[in-house]
Order: C-alpha cells, then sequence, then structure tokens
C-alpha cells in the first residue's frame, strides 16, 4: 500500500479523498494555490505545499508544481479528484514516469477515451451500442452528406476531441447540413485544434444515463449501476440519481454485463463512467470519462462502497476481492450540487459564508468544504456542498432531500439551495418523468 498520497484538487473532492487515505491509515498532503491558504482541504492534510497564484493553470494545472510537491514530500502516489488534470493523459504518464502511481487508468486509456472516436470505435468493437452514426472521423462534406442521407435527419456533427457538449451543432435537412459542418468544424479547430469530426443520428428527447464500472489490474470488472443524470443546465448537471427512475433492475443487469465483459477485453483498469444516450428503451453510448465523478456519492450510498477506496486499493495492485454477485443495490440516492451562484441567473456569487449550518440525520450525507468564515475564491467552479440523500423509496429520497433543504442554512453568498427546493417539488420532477430538456424550460418557465 501506498505510504502517502498527494491529492492534486481542492475543495470538496480534495476532502473526500483524504477521508478515503485516513481510513486505510495514509498519510495525505494537500497542493494549493495562494488564493486557498486557509481552505479547508489545506487544514485537513497532514503537510501543504502552495504550488502557485490563484490561476488554476499556474496551480492546481501545473504539471511541474505538482510533480515538485510530490517529490520534496515523499508522496508514492497522486490522486487527480475530478476536473483539472484528471483527463490529461500527458500528467498521468509523467507521474508514472517520475516512479509514482497515477490513481486513475493508464494513460493510453485516458488517451483512447479522450478521442471520442476512438472510444466509440472501441466500444463498438466490445458489442457496447452506439447512436447511429458514421463509422469513425468523417472527411468532408461529400461523405457528411452521405452519412446523413443514410442515417436520415436530424443529424448530430460532434468535434473527436471534444465532449461535455462542446463543438456540436445539429443540422435539421440537408440543406442546413453545410453550414452545421462548417461551423462545427470551425469550432473543433477554434477549440481544440483538431478538426476531425463525426456524425450521429439527433436524439431530440434522451436522457442521460451513465453507468459506473472499477477494474483491477488483475482483470477483474464490476459495475456499480447507474446514475440518471439528466437534470443539467448548459452541460451542467444539477442533480443525480441512482438509479434511474427510468430503468428495470433487468435493464441493468444487461447493459452492467456488456460493459464489464467489454472494460475486460480492453483491459482497462481503475475507475470510469460509460455515458449514454437512453431514449424509446434503447441505451447508446457516447463517451466514457475516466475519472472519479462529481456524482459517484449517489452510486456509494445505494452500493454501499467507497469508490475512492477501491481506487486506491487498485492502483496500489490489490484485487477488487468481490465479483459482480456480491454488488448488491439497496434504497435510491439523490444529489443536489449546490453552487454559489444566484439561483435566478446563475452569476457566480464568491465571498464570505459568516453562517454555515449543514442538515444532518438518518440517510443524510453532506461533501462539502465549506465553514463558517470561509471566503469563496472566485477563480475555481462554484460548487460548495453536495448534499446526498439516501433512503429506502424514491418518494422517501425525495422527502428527505426536501427536508435536508430545508435545514440547510448558508449565509453570505447566494446559493442554488431555493433552486433545489423548486425542483423537488415539481409532480414532473416526482414522477420521474424528465429528460435532458426538462430543466432548461423548468428555469426559463419559472
Ligand atoms: C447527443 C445528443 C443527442 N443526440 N448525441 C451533449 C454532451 C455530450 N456529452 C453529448 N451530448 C449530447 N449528445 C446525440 N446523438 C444530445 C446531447 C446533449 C446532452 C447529453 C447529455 C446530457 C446533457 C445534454 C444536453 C444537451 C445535449
Amino acid at each position: 500500500m501506498f505510504n502517502k498520497i498527494l491529492i492534486a484538487n481542492r475543495g470538496e473532492i480534495a476532502l473526500r479523498i483524504q477521508r478515503a487515505c485516513r481510513e486505510l491509515g495514509i498519510p495525505t498532503v494537500a497542493v494549493h494555490s495562494t488564493a486557498d491558504a486557509e481552505a479547508m482541504h489545506v487544514r485537513l492534510a497532514d503537510e501543504s505545499v502552495c504550488i502557485g497564484p490563484p490561476a488554476a493553470r499556474d496551480s492546481y494545472l501545473k504539471i511541474s508544481a505538482i510533480l515538485s510537491a510530490a517529490n520534496i514530500t515523499g508522496a508514492d502516489a497522486i490522486h487527480p479528484g475530478y476536473g483539472f488534470l484528471s483527463e490529461n493523459a500527458d500528467f498521468a504518464a509523467m507521474v508514472e514516469a517520475h516512479g509514482l502511481a497515477f490513481i486513475g487508468p493508464s494513460a493510453d486509456h485516458i488517451r483512447m477515451m479522450g478521442d471520442k472516436i476512438a472510444a466509440k470505435t472501441a466500444m463498438a468493437s466490445l458489442g457496447v451500442p452506439l447512436v447511429p452514426g458514421s463509422a469513425g472521423e468523417v472527411a468532408d462534406l461529400d461523405a457528411a452528406a452521405a452519412v446523413a442521407a443514410e442515417i436520415g435527419y436530424p443529424v448530430l456533427i460532434k468535434a473527436a476531441a471534444g465532449g461535455g457538449g462542446r463543438g456540436m451543432k445539429v443540422a435539421t435537412s440537408a440543406e442546413g447540413l453545410e453550414e452545421a459542418w462548417r461551423v462545427a468544424r470551425g469550432e473543433a479547430h477554434a477549440a481544440f485544434g483538431n478538426d476531425a469530426v463525426y456524425i450521429e443520428k439527433y436524439l431530440d428527447r434522451p436522457r442521460h444515463i451513465e453507468m459506473q464500472v472499477m477494474a483491477d489490474a488483475h482483470g477483474n470488472v464490476v459495475h456499480f449501476g447507474e446514475r440518471d443524470c439528466s437534470l443539467q443546465r448548459r452541460h451542467q448537471k444539477l442533480l443525480e440519481e441512482a438509479g434511474s427512475p427510468a430503468i428495470t433492475a433487468e435493464q441493468r443487469d444487461a447493459l452492467g454485463a456488456t460493459v464489464t465483459a467489454g472494460l475486460a477485453r480492453l483491459g482497462y483498469r481503475n475507475a470510469g463512467t460509460l455515458e449514454f444516450l437512453y431514449q424509446d428503451g434503447q441505451f447508446a453510448f457516447i463517451e466514457m470519462n475516466t475519472r472519479l465523478q462529481v456524482e459517484h456519492p449517489v452510486t456509494e450510498m445505494v452500493c454501499g462502497v467507497d469508490l475512492v477506496r477501491e481506487q486506491i486499493r487498485i492502483a496500489a495492485g490489490h484485487r477488487l476481492g468481490y465479483t459482480q454477485k456480491d454488488v448488491t443495490f439497496s434504497g435510491h440516492a439523490i444529489e443536489c450540487r449546490i453552487t454559489a451562484e444566484d439561483p435566478e441567473t446563475f452569476t457566480a456569487s464568491p465571498g464570505r459564508v459568516t453562517a454555515y449550518h449543514p442538515p444532518g440525520g438518518l440517510g443524510v450525507r453532506v461533501d462539502s468544504a465549506l465553514y463558517a468564515g470561509y471566503s469563496v475564491p472566485p477563480y475555481y467552479d462554484s460548487l460548495i456542498a453536495k448534499l446526498v440523500v439516501h433512503a429506502p423509496t424514491r418518494a422517501e429520497a425525495i422527502a428527505r432531500m426536501r427536508r435536508s433543504l430545508a435545514e440547510f442554512v448558508v449565509v453570505g453568498v447566494k446559493t442554488t439551495l431555493p433552486l433545489h427546493a423548486r425542483i423537488l417539488e415539481e409532480p414532473t420532477f416526482q414522477a420521474g418523468d424528465y429528460t435532458i430538456h426538462w430543466l432548461e424550460r423548468f428555469v426559463a418557465g419559472r
């Protein structure tokens, strides 16, 4: 097992990783920017190293500073958390080249899944269902027109280097294809320096359902079921649930069996999430994330597993020690992402938190690095707390979330707590009857 783990992140996820380290008896090193000198992740770590000024590119994204911090503290492994360097294949390779363990997948798998065309090609060969579309990159407008005619309009042109919603254009008809083609390629080139694009049939009212997997270095792969992440606005998720209100245990088992068999053949290691669109009873793979995800706690609650502990053990070469039949699902979990934003306009609301009282009680978990007196800095994303509830049924989880939101006190910055309360009282949400478009329409119609 590792002697010391450096956590290359900040905020609630840095605390989350520290908690797993402490339970495993492993000392931690925090890194921080000058803006985070007073942050909770620094206070609670065994050691800390200041790695640069506030701007993330000069601190949390600065590979040389992070490797130096690992070197001077004697850390033998690095956990990247989510965001920042977590899906940077070059970083993963450099960590290993310095003789340290990267707590995540291999650099080659990170690189493969970062190329959305390579990811789809790999998944297709493993029998994972895809959205109908081009077989790989589409070279020119004529080829695009041929693919679109084959699969039928509307189609979506996506950047190979994209993901998370960047570099996508819909063409609703053959007349609109040339315009969408030029804009998509131009954006892909400008945003990623890579103008490779591919084409898919555009699904007009899908749910976003993702499957959590974990693989050890000995060929054992399990899945921990799905999360429904359809409640999003501008590609920012606001609320996630496990399981999805839209699918059955049989559907979960069938999809899980396909993806675990596929990832075993791929030799994948550590945590991963396969993103699917789900519409008309069909799953279609779109992307794979090679990191721990923000919303991992809902999976932990229904499976009773510590996913970060599993990541650390696997990176140290340990076996999973259990098989799929040992993974059981109990009850329902919901996460609300509470951000320091104006709940009407979504403009960031950094500043000093003068009072903080998180909710508690049975089945309530708050992952947060907030404390009374803390100043939320303006430099990073505005997530200040993940409020997670677990209950025997979805209806009870909703009731528990509503009472927890009502208990939650954050004074000094604006938060999205009132918006979450409004979502939870909506009959459409309560019925579980929503797609990826529901929240944006709800917000517009308030
Ligand atoms: C799609 C789609 C409809 N049809 N692909 C957006 C983010 C990226 N991960 C994939 N995305 C989408 N791909 C086809 N063929 C609709 C979206 C999409 C979306 C997907 C998941 C969660 C939120 C979304 C919001 C808008 C569009």
